[in-house]
C-alpha cells in the first residue's frame, strides 16, 4: 500500500454518511430483478484519473502526482495506486489508452516493449482485485505525429502506424479479458478543407475499421468494437460526428452489425444532441453498446469533461439504456476529469463516489418510472391508431390508393394533446 490515498478509507455504503461514502448507490440492491453494480458496470478512466496533469490552454501542470514522469518504475507505480483508487471505491471497471499506462519509447518497438511489459504488470495487479478492463483503447491523437489525424492522414506511413498500435492494443485488451475496444476518431477530421481530401481521408477510415474488425475475428476477441462519436474537438470537424452520422459510416462499409456505439453524455450536447436522443437512437439502430458519463458546462459550450451531477438528465439517460435491455458489454465510464483545483488525493475519490451516487440516483429513478408504467402507457396510446388493422395497412398501401380512400372516406383528422407537461410532471415525481 502506498500512502498516496491515506486519509480515504474504503468506501461504503451508509445513507446517513456526511462525507466519502455512498449515500445511494449500494451495489447489491436489486432493480428489475438486477444487482445495481451489474445495471451501472461503473468504470475509472486511468487517462483523466491518473494521467492528466491539470493543465489547460492558459496555464501547465497543477497537479503533482508522485507517478508523473516517463520511467517504468513510475508507470509501474501508477498501476499500484491506480488499483488502490479501484479497490477503495469498489469498482467492477477500468479503461485505459496505451499512452495512459506506459512511457512512449524512442522508437515504436521500444513503445511496444513498454507497453506489454506494463499491460503483464496490470494484469498482476487484477489478478489480486476485483477490478476488470472494460475496454481498451489507443491514443491516436496526443503525439505530434498524429496532429493530422491517424488513419486519415495524408502520410500512409501514420496510417500505418496507427494501424500497428491499434492492433498492439487489441491484443492487450484480449490478452486483459476487456470486454469492448473502443475507436474515438481523435484527430480523425478536418481544420480546413482547403487541404484536405474529404473523400478519400473517409475511405481510408472506413478501411481502417475494418481491419480492426477483420482482427478482431482473428484473434477470437468476444468483447464488442465500439465507436465514439463526436462531432468536433480537437478537430474543427470530425468525421463520426453522432450517432447517426456514424451509423451512415458504417452501412457503407458494411460494418453496421460489427459495430456499436460508445456514446458519450458531453459529446451529445457537443451535437446539438440531448444525451437520451443519442442513446435512444443507437437503440433503435441495434447499435448501442456503452457509456462514458461525462458531462460538459453548458455555459462554456466545450467539452470540459466533468463528473455527473445532475440527477433528472442522468435518469433519463438510463431510462434510455434501461428500455434497451440494459448493457451487456457496455458499462459506464467517468471519461471525467477533476476541475483543475482539484488537488487532493480526497478530490480524486469524492469525484467518482459522487458521481456513482448520482448515477445510482439517475437509475433508481429510471427503475422507477418504467416500473410505474404510466410513461410508456402514455406513449403507447399516443400511437394506438397504428396498431389497427387500417394503421398497419396503411404501411403496405401506395400514394395512388391512399389519395383514393382519402377522398372516398371522407376523413377528418383531429390533432390530439401531446401532453407534454404532464408528461414532464410524471418524471418529476421520480428524480
Ligand atoms: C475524448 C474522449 C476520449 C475517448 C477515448 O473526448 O472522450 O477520451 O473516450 O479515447
Ligand atoms: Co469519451
Amino acid at each position: 500500500m502506498s500512502d498516496f490515498f491515506k486519509e480515504v478509507p474504503p468506501l461504503k455504503f451508509d445513507p446517513d454518511a456526511k462525507h466519502l461514502a455512498f449515500r445511494h448507490y449500494n451495489p447489491d440492491e436489486i432493480l428489475m430483478g438486477k444487482r445495481m453494480e451489474d445495471h451501472l458496470r461503473f468504470a475509472v478512466a486511468y487517462w483523466h484519473s491518473f494521467a492528466w496533469p491539470g493543465g489547460d490552454p492558459f496555464g501547465g501542470p497543477t497537479f503533482e502526482r508522485p507517478w508523473f514522469g516517463d520511467t517504468m518504475d513510475l508507470a509501474r507505480m501508477k498501476a499500484d495506486i491506480a488499483f488502490e483508487m479501484f479497490d477503495l471505491l469498489g469498482v467492477p471497471f477500468f479503461c485505459w489508452h496505451d499512452a495512459d499506462i506506459r512511457p512512449e519509447g524512442e522508437t515504436f518497438a521500444q513503445s511496444q516493449r513498454n507497453f506489454e511489459e506494463i499491460v503483464d504488470y496490470l494484469i498482476g495487479k487484477m489478478e489480486n482485485s476485483r477490478t476488470r478492463l472494460l475496454w481498451g483503447t489507443a491514443n491516436l491523437f496526443s503525439h505530434r505525429r498524429f496532429m493530422a489525424g491517424a488513419a486519415t492522414n495524408p502520410d500512409p506511413e501514420i496510417f500505418a502506424w496507427s494501424a500497428a498500435t491499434v492492433k498492439n492494443c487489441m491484443d492487450a485488451t484480449h490478452k486483459m479479458g476487456g470486454q469492448n475496444y473502443v475507436l474515438w476518431g481523435g484527430r480523425e477530421g478536418y481544420e480546413t478543407l482547403l487541404n484536405t481530401d474529404l473523400k478519400r481521408e473517409r475511405q481510408q477510415a472506413g478501411r481502417f475499421l475494418q481491419m480492426a474488425v477483420e482482427y478482431k475475428h482473428k484473434i477470437g476477441f468476444q468483447g464488442a468494437i465500439l465507436v465514439e462519436p463526436k462531432p468536433q474537438e480537437p478537430s474543427k470537424h470530425q468525421y463520426d460526428y453522432d450517432v447517426a452520422t456514424v451509423y451512415g459510416f458504417l452501412k457503407e462499409f458494411g460494418l453496421e452489425h460489427e459495430v456499436q456505439m460508445n456514446i458519450e453524455q458531453g459529446h451529445a450536447i457537443l451535437a446539438g444532441h440531448s444525451f437520451e436522443h443519442e442513446l435512444a437512437l443507437a437503440s433503435s439502430l441495434g447499435i448501442f453498446g456503452s457509456i462514458d458519463m461525462n458531462r460538459n458546462d453548458y455555459q462554456s459550450g466545450w467539452d470540459t469533461d466533468q463528473f455527473p451531477n445532475n440527477v433528472p438528465e442522468v435518469a433519463l439517460a438510463y431510462y434510455e439504456v434501461l428500455k434497451a435491455g440494459g448493457f451487456k458489454t457496455g458499462g459506464t465510464n467517468f471519461d471525467a476529469k477533476l476541475r483543475r483545483q482539484s488537488l487532493n488525493p480526497e478530490d480524486l475519490i469524492a469525484g467518482h463516489a459522487g458521481a456513482m451516487d448520482i448515477c445510482a440516483r439517475g437509475l433508481k429513478a429510471a427503475a422507477a418510472m418504467l416500473d410505474d408504467g404510466t410513461l410508456e402507457a402514455m406513449r403507447v396510446e399516443r400511437y394506438a391508431e397504428w396498431d389497427t388493422d387500417n394503421g398497419k395497412s396503411l404501411l403496405q398501401s401506395d400514394f395512388e390508393t391512399i389519395a383514393a380512400s382519402v377522398l372516398k372516406n371522407g376523413i377528418d383528422p383531429q390533432p390530439k394533446s401531446g401532453r407534454q407537461e404532464i408528461l414532464e410532471n410524471i418524471v418529476n415525481r421520480f428524480v
